[in-house]
């Protein structure tokens, strides 16, 4: 059992997996930079240390900073949450070497699936359909422009290092292919130092499809069904929820299983998140999360199960503590994000909260770390809360957030509140008729750019 586990992030995060470990029994360590000493998160643990300066690349994702806050206060275990080190092999290699347990996978697993061939390779040996393409990376145009006409028009150019839509270049016909091919090694190599590529069959109106997955590093494995997250503007996500309105329940065990016997046989440990596009009835694997992902919530509540309890009981060597058919999916959640920042543009809003209040009642959670008077520093994500809503099917969960946006009060600065109301308006969204591309092509209509 561990008795103190330092958590490497801020914000809500921090304060999700300070509640679980409060409820083990298990005591925590909170880690800030100086621009976060008063934050939420610093004073709900039960320590906390200073480790750097405003700057994420000095504090929050320095891992020499966080391994000696490690030894000083001698904590057993860390949870990285979502972003800054959670999927850096390095630092988990790092943490192996200190004897200190890194609540998620092996160093060995984070890192294949970093890098977006490999992954793909494994996926696709271990059963879970990929979206046809190359085999590995593609040398030059020559290449390039053989494997598109056998794979047929229209492809897309993808980095091998890449990762939040950087690096990627659509290909409708042969006359676009070179400039792609060329566009997506240059900002592959500006962005991650590595310029290898790869070709996929571009799908034109997919939705976005995760599998929550858990193992317990001993080759056992569940999945914890789908979330919904083709809500997407510029690669953010800004409304998630589980079950999928485009899923049924035959499709959702037979994609599960594979899933979670994929993770079986992998030897995984801990949550993980597979990616899927989803087609005309088919799924096809784009990338695995091997981190907590930020809408985990609507896993939680469709499941009534708390994923970062099950984090640290696999990090402790205990056995999952649900089997499969354990899993029932009850009723219907959705996440909204909010951000601090202003709608339509998305410009970040940092600054003071004059007054906060959250929402609450049945089937209402709010994941936040702001409190009356906090200012939102500029350093960091904007997001600043996540509103998950629960509900016996999908109008009640729908018919709950708008009376728990309706609830919500942050003054002070802006938010993406007001884009969640005038969504609420869309037809599209009650009905679940919506891909990858509606929210952007919504924004678009509606407030022009
Ligand atoms: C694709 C695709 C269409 N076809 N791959 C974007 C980020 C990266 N994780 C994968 N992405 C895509 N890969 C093929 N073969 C379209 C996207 C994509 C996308 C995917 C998920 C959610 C939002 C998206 C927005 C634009 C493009």
């Amino acid at each position: 059992m561990f008795d103190k586990i330092l958590i490497a992030n801020r914000g809500e995060i921090a304060l999700r997996v300070i509640r679980a470990c409060r409820e083990m029994g298990i005591r925590s360590v909170a880690v800030h930079s100086t621009a976060d000493a008063d934050a939420m998160h610093v004073r709900m643990a039960d320590e906390s240390v200073c480790i750097g300066p405003p700057p994420s690349a000095r504090s929050y994702l320095s891992i020499p900073a966080v391994i000696s806050a490690c030894e000083i206060t001698g904590a057993d275990a860390v949870h990285p949450g979502y972003g800054f080190l959670s999927e850096n092999a390095t630092f988990v290699q790092a943490l192996e070497d200190h004897g200190i347990t890194f609540i998620g996978p092996s160093s060995e697993h984070i890192r294949i699936m970093g890098d977006k061939i490999t992954a793909k390779e494994t996926a696709k040996s271990l059963g879970i359909p990929v979206v046809p393409g190359s085999e590995g990376g593609v040398p030059d145009v020559a290449a390039a422009r053989q494997l598109a006409a056998e794979i047929g028009y229209p492809v897309i150019v993808k980095a091998t290092a890449g990762g939040g839509g950087r690096g990627m270049k659509v290909a409708k016909s042969e006359e676009d292919l070179e400039v792609a091919f060329r566009t997506a090694r240059a900002e592959a190599k500006a962005a991650f130092g590595n310029d290898e590529v790869y070709i996929e069959k571009y799908l034109q109106r997919p939705r976005h499809i995760e599998i929550q997955v858990f193992g317990d590093g001993k080759g056992n494995a569940v999945h914890l069904a789908e979330r919904d997250c083709s809500l997407q503007r510029r690669h953010q996500k800004v409304f998630e929820e589980a079950p999928s309105p485009a899923i049924g329940e035959a499709e959702r065990a037979r994609i599960g299983g594979i899933c979670a016997n994929a993770v079986a046989r992998l030897g995984y440990s801990g949550a993980g998140t597979i990616e899927f596009l989803y087609e005309d009835g088919e799924f096809y694997f784009i990338e695995m999360n091997t981190r907590l992902q930020v809408e985990h919530p609507v896993t939680e509540a469709i499941f009534g199960v708390d994923l970062v309890r099950e984090q640290i009981r696999v990090a402790e060597g205990y056995p999952l503590s649900f089997t499969q058919d354990d899993l029932v999916v009850n009723g219907h959640a959705i996440e909204v994000r909010i951000n601090a920042e202003k709608v339509p543009g998305f410009s970040p809003c940092p600054g003071r909260i004059t007054q906060y209040h959250a929402p609450g009642g049945l089937g209402v959670r709010m994941d936040s770390a702001l409190f009356d008077g906090y200012t939102i520093p500029p350093y960091y994500d904007s997001l600043i809360g996540k509103l998950i809503v629960h509900g016996r099917d999908r109008p009640e969960a729908l018919a709950r957030l708008r009376r728990a946006l309706n609830e919500l009060i942050v003054d002070g600065i802006d938010t993406t509140i007001p884009l969640f109301h005038a969504l609420l308006a869309e037809p599209d969204i009650h009905s679940g008729d919506y891909s990858i591309h509606w929210l952007e092509k919504w924004l678009a209509r509606k407030f022009g750019s």
